[in-house]
């Protein structure tokens, strides 16, 4: 896989190169980021069974066949992004668990597929003619995770009104093609505007039920935690799971430390809002007390599920220079100045004023 800063092999976890990350509006299937907890099952899309379960008045067991031609193929645009994404900087704070991810936890696809909530309408999900609240639609997967020396299969749910919103796909493919093998194939759920820990890959299962999955996953893994709780005595309790991701930017080019030339530099990246467009980005040269906009550019049938990528040019006199982004969302909320702020055990939602030095002349 090119251009690709891996994390670790076995699990596999890698991140794009950031200035290719920066480049396309719709991120290239080879350099999208892979999240995995195990390993990556070897599937057959032939012999490949989704089994619908739980509070619905008739069960399903479907192939993939019957997945596909049973319902209406639908594609959406969305980005899809890791919890931990940016925990690097968060890492620069005090050290927090998980891996080092810097800026590329993140990428933004065409996925197509059927959706979830005509799949639960064919089983007659209970309540879900009022979408209620207080039911959960949970998840089983076919890869095998050890987490913390207990070894289990990858589940996670969401709350039943999510799981009816149209944007939410049962997803056979990714960018035109049949989803790679280490981003689910032969099925995986989409769920737009939430942590991709949320969106389980290589799905076999879905249950609706009145309690959250048990899986540890959903229980235990991916809650954001007060600063005060540290990885010694981790009480999962005093955390929320992780659902909506915060607004958040990064600049990919230049890199840091870069050495640049003198005279007009540009200055590019991303932002993103889990459920609402971003309205303005800012970008200071000097840490912070100058702002200059960034033209925006979005793709047209992205609306607020995509990502927004940003340029702009700036001339840099010679010296040191801090870079600095912060995005808005279209009801004005921003993002935290300082990531020592926002710190918690897990390194999750790091979403400071991204900072990135560099050299002129
Ligand atoms: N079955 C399964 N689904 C999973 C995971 C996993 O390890 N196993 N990782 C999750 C996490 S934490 C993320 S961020 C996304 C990553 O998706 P990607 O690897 O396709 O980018 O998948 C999610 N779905
Ligand atoms: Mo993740």
């Amino acid at each position: 896989m090119p251009e690709m800063l891996v994390h670790g092999a076995a699990p596999y976890n890698a991140e794009p190169d950031r200035a290719r990350l920066a480049a396309r509006l719709v991120t290239d299937n080879d350099v999208f980021y892979v999240r995995c907890h195990g390993d990556v099952p070897a599937l057959d899309e032939a012999t490949h069974r989704l089994r619908v379960d739980g509070l619905v008045r008739s069960k399903l067991d479907l192939s993939m066949h019957e997945l596909n031609t049973r319902f209406t193929q639908v594609a959406c645009e969305a980005v899809l992004q890791c919890a931990g994404n940016r925990r690097a900087d968060m890492q620069g704070v005090r050290p927090t668990s998980g891996d080092p991810w810097q800026v590329g936890a993140i990428g933004n696809a065409r996925w197509q597929g059927v959706r979830l909530a005509d799949v639960l309408d064919a089983a007659g999900a209970a309540g879900i003619d009022r979408a209620d609240a207080s039911l959960h639609v949970a998840f089983e997967c076919l890869d095998h995770c050890t987490v913390d020396g207990e070894r289990f299969r990858y589940g996670a749910s969401i709350g039943l009104p999510k799981a009816l919103s149209p944007d939410v796909l049962l997803a056979t493919g990714m960018n035109g093609v049949p989803l790679p093998p280490e981003h689910g194939f032969p099925l995986r759920l989409v769920v737009p505007g939430y942590a991709g820990v949320r969106s389980p890959k290589w799905l076999s299962r879905i249950t609706v039920q009145t309690t959250p999955s048990d899986n540890p996953i959903q229980a235990r893994d991916y809650r954001l935690l007060p600063p005060d709780v540290s990885a010694e005595a981790i009480d999962w309790s005093r955390g929320f799971a992780i659902e909506e991701m915060p607004v958040n930017a990064a600049i990919c080019v230049p890199a840091p430390f870069a050495a640049l030339p003198e005279g007009p530099v540009t200055i590019e990246g991303w932002a993103m809002a889990s459920s609402r467009s971003i309205v303005r980005v800012d970008v200071s040269a000097d840490g912070g007390r100058v702002w200059h906009q960034a033209a925006l550019r979005r793709s047209q049938d992205g609306g607020a599920r995509s990502w927004t990528l940003w340029r702009i040019g700036l001339a840099l006199g010679r010296g040191r220079h801090e870079l600095v982004v912060r995005a808005w969302d279209a009801a004005g909320q921003t993002q935290p100045s300082d990531v020592a702020e926002i710190w918690n055990v897990k390194g999750y939602l790091s979403n400071a004023w991204h900072r990135v030095q560099v050299e002129v002349g």
